[in-house]
């Protein structure tokens, strides 16, 4: 059979229902028959689906779900069925491309990596290695980012390296680092199959992880189905599904989860035993949340008290429960402090460490976890703590060269932060790779701006001419998933590799090719004069970390590629546990201990960091950390003239900037375009009918966008963030042309969930149309302007 189902209009396929063990479901969809299959694992999400790539003559044709595998049981989501069409498109970047006399042409591997070694060179002599900066990604593979690591923090030496992981899961890890001493989910998938209780905040599983969401689907159809509980302001999929839905005004998490924590404590069912035994802070907790009575939480987030109890009693009563957060806590005010409030949850009912009780600070991206891992978003590898000095000792010996090399003098510096410097002009050197900022950062226009800022040079590492890459002074053609061989490590710490199943176009090549090519060009060197980077191929990379991660708790020392040929491992896999380990902290012994942790911790309202005299003094030693936080109201809020909130998110048929979503044709047919969402009431009061082309402006920017209407708060409009410029370069349509430029002080991630908007119809504004010229840029309007509306 070729296609097992229309994943399209049947989303998430027929029901197996299960209670304790998932049964399988191989889920296909090749156009052809194949000669071959190749294992590997799907990459267009953290889920990290087990799939066989279907190839016939050097092409992909298909892919099927790989039945024994842990994550997915066989199963595939709409996305995992149909992206790999991608690869085949017939614009992929083949040739790279320098930028002469203001154009991109085409040019030699070696004289665009002659050009690129040139200036690195030139503006490290003249700035030092401070000017050079990494903004990376979240989508490439374990190997490429621990290469990336090494060259950037042993070869040139430089902290401003970072990935698209500060938007994503930064506060994810920051929130794992606060609460447990180190990154890595405490749980895994299995807990969905018998737990009593979900509760998802600000986590849309239903459409971000279906494949998850079918294995919650099965419980719900099935015996002893467990209760859900979904915290989003939008009547999404998931909530749909929900036993009990909290619709709190964005930007409000924090409240809301000190109403449900007050509530729990108040109940009495708290597990006194271990938060004696195994947590700090409880005491400041009781009296933050004292203060948060289910009227006054109703008063501030809209979520009506009776709602806010109902939830509580399932939470103080069930004997197991698995959480997860995403976007909706971490994109928004408070992200962090809102964040550890679910994991203060499970601490204070002792649910954690036991089958059943999981915690899932989701990730977004398949490879997230491996930035973070490695280092490549400027964290030491293998959660070393920078300010540790035999943490940083240990990176010396084992890449053979002096500690104070390795920077690590003050904290690593976020991407935010990188962008700013290079705003600013003191870093002249920008590598991007396997991400889009145009598309993705907030605030584009101002984004637009650093690109094309005369002094930067800026290098973009992708597989299509993206909005971004349009800006670089030269492009480089990767390879990409099926054309290159790596490890991706997913949510719930399940590492697969994923194998070479084709070809790359042209002269496109492997980002770890790129890397080490680099490397060896700049001549980078250990102590004793070897070349730094002792590796060329993948494997040879896989072996270095390994050893690089040995005695920590993301140990991967018992894994081999051919180990994992036989299907994903979760880490610590060691000699202790030569099959991988479902559960950490089973004995309630964290990585807290000043020796052991990964950092030692910010402030949640400032953002101080906590020194080590300071840690010490009050050395956790192996306790979880209960941290306290009171409500901070947001910085932009609706006023006057911005009436509405605006929050932004994404689609079921979509990933991201849609480079391969887009160019599938059934996903891209599936959600052809931008809209704004809008409610019944809001569209009524602006008198907009569905589909109605509507300007939303911001104080930054304006875009428009078709209405549609309902599944909404009144007061708040959302926009999916997908729709960038490279398929419509008419008209302005991408959220982030009004999004803040504003952090976390703890994760440092942005808030893209909030923005004060005003909407208006947009017949009154033809004369003043959003026009884009192809580099994205506003073209003034005026008699060249094509109407934009019927
Ligand atoms: N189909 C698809 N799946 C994906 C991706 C994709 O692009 N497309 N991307 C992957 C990646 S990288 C990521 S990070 C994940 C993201 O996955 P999610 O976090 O699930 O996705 P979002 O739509 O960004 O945001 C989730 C929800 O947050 C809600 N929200 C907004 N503001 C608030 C708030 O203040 N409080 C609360 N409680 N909720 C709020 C929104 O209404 C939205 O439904 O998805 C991954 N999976
Ligand atoms: N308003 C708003 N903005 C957001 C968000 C939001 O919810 N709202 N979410 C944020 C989040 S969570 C995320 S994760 C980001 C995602 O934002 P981006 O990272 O910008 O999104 P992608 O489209 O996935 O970009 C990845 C790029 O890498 C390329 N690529 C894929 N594989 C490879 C490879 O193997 N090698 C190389 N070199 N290139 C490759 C792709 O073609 C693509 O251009 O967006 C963030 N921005
Ligand atoms: S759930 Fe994620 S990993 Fe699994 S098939 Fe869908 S996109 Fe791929
Ligand atoms: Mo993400």
């Amino acid at each position: 059979m070729e296609q097992t189902r229309d994943s399209i209009a049947d989303i998430w396929g027929d029901r197996t229902p299960h209670y304790g063990d998932w049964p399988v479901r191989v889920d296909q969809r090749v156009t052809t028959e194949p000669d071959h299959w190749v294992q590997s694992a799907c990459v267009l999400c953290s889920n990290g689906c087990g799939l066989e790539i279907g190839v016939k003559d050097g092409c992909i044709v298909g892919v099927r779900g790989l039945d024994r595998d842990p994550v997915n049981h066989g199963r595939l989501g709409p996305k995992g069925l149909h992206g790999w069409e991608a690869n085949h498109s017939p614009d992929r970047l083949t040739k790279p491309l320098i930028r002469r006399d203001g154009k991109l042409e085409e040019a030699s591997w070696e004289e665009a990596m002659n050009l690129i070694v040139e200036r690195s060179r030139d503006i490290i002599q003249k700035h030092t290695s401070l000017a050079m900066g990494f903004y990376t990604s979240g989508q490439l593979f374990l190997e490429e980012y621990y290469t990336l690591a090494v060259l950037g923090k042993a070869g040139l030496s430089t902290p401003h390296m970072d990935g698209n992981t500060r938007l994503c899961t930064a506060t994810a890890a920051a929130a794992l680092k606060q609460s447990f001493g180190t990154d890595g989910q405490p749980g895994s998938y299995i807990d969905l199959d018998t737990t009593e209780t979900i509760l998802h905040v600000g986590h849309n599983i239903a459409s971000q992880h279906t494949v998850l969401w079918m294995r919650i689907l099965d419980r719900l159809a099935g015996p002893n189905p467990p209760k859900l509980i979904v915290i989003d302001p939008r009547r999404t999929f998931t909530a749909e599904k929900a036993h009990i839905h909290l619709m709190p005004r964005v930007g409000t998490n924090v409240p809301v989860m000190n109403g449900l924590l007050n509530l729990v404590i108040e109940s009495g069912q708290i597990d006194q035993s271990f938060i004696d035994a195994h947590t700090v802070g409880f005491d400041e907790l009781k009296k933050t949340v004292a203060n948060w009575t289910p009227e006054r939480v109703e008063e501030l987030t809209g979520v009506p008290a009776s709602q806010l109890r109902a939830a509580a009693q399932l939470l103080a009563t069930t004997s197991t429960l698995v959480s997860s957060a995403l976007q909706g806590v971490y994109q928004s005010m408070q992200a962090t402090a809102a964040a550890v409030q679910v994991n203060n949850l499970h601490l204070i009912r002792g649910l954690i460490g036991r089958p059943g009780c999981g915690i899932y600070q989701m990730n977004g991206q398949p490879t997230a976890q491996n930035t973070r891992e490695t280092g490549a978003d400027g964290d030491m590898p293998a959660f070393r703590n920078s300010g540790n000095p035999e943490h940083m000792n240990q990176l010396a010996r084992i890449w053979n060269v002096d500690v104070r090399n390795i920077p690590h003098w003050s904290p690593p510096t976020h991407a935010m932060q990188i962008w700013r410097y290079a705003e600013q002009g003191s870093i002249k050197f920008l590598w991007i790779n396997a991400t889009n900022p145009a598309v993705s950062m907030p605030d584009l226009a101002r984004v637009r701006q650093i690109l094309q800022k005369e002094g930067l040079f800026v290098i973009v590492q992708d597989a299509f001419m993206t909005e971004t890459a349009r800006y670089a002074d030269v492009v480089l053609p990767a390879a990409i998933w099926g054309e290159k061989t790596g490890c991706m490590t997913n949510v719930d710490r399940t590492v697969h590799l994923t194998q070479k199943a084709i070809e790359p176009p042209g002269e496109a090549k492997a980002d770890l090719d790129i890397f080490v090519d680099y490397a060896r060009r700049m001549d980078f060197r250990d102590k004793d004069g070897a070349p730094l980077i002792k590796w060329t191929t993948a494997e040879e990379a896989f072996a270095a970390w390994r050893e690089c991660t040995r005695g920590r708790p993301c140990d991967y020392t018992g894994m081999t590629y051919e180990k994992l040929r036989r299907g994903g491992i979760q880490w610590p896999c060691n000699e202790e546990h030569p099959d991988g380990t479902s559960h950490l902290y089973t004995d309630g012994v964290f990585h807290t201990g000043a020796d052991d942790c990964e950092a030692y911790g910010y402030d949640m309202t400032t953002g101080g960091a906590i020194t080590p005299e300071e840690y010490k003094a009050n050395d956790p030693k192996g306790r979880a950390i209960i941290w306290a936080a009171d409500y901070e109201p947001p910085h932009e809020q609706p006023d006057q003239d911005y009436p509405l909130w605006l929050t932004t998110g994404r689609l079921v048929y979509h990933f991201h900037t849609r480079t391969k979503t887009g160019r599938s044709a059934a996903l891209a047919k599936a959600a052809p375009d931008s809209f704004v969402q809008i409610s019944d009431q809001d569209a009524q009061a602006y008198n907009i009918a569905d589909g109605d082309l509507i300007e939303v402006e911001s104080r930054r920017g304006r875009v428009l966008e078709p209405a549609r209407i309902g599944d909404i708060e009144p007061g708040l409009v959302f926009i999916p963030f997908h729709f960038g410029y490279w398929d419509d370069p008419k008209r302005s349509r991408a959220a982030n042309e009004l999004t803040l430029t504003e952090w976390d002080p703890v994760s440092k991630q942005p808030h893209f969930k909030y923005a004060a908007v005003r909407i208006r119809k947009a017949t009154e504004v033809d004369k003043d149309a959003l026009v884009l010229d192809q580099a994205g840029q506003r073209v003034n309007a005026g008699s060249t302007t094509p109407k934009t509306t019927e």
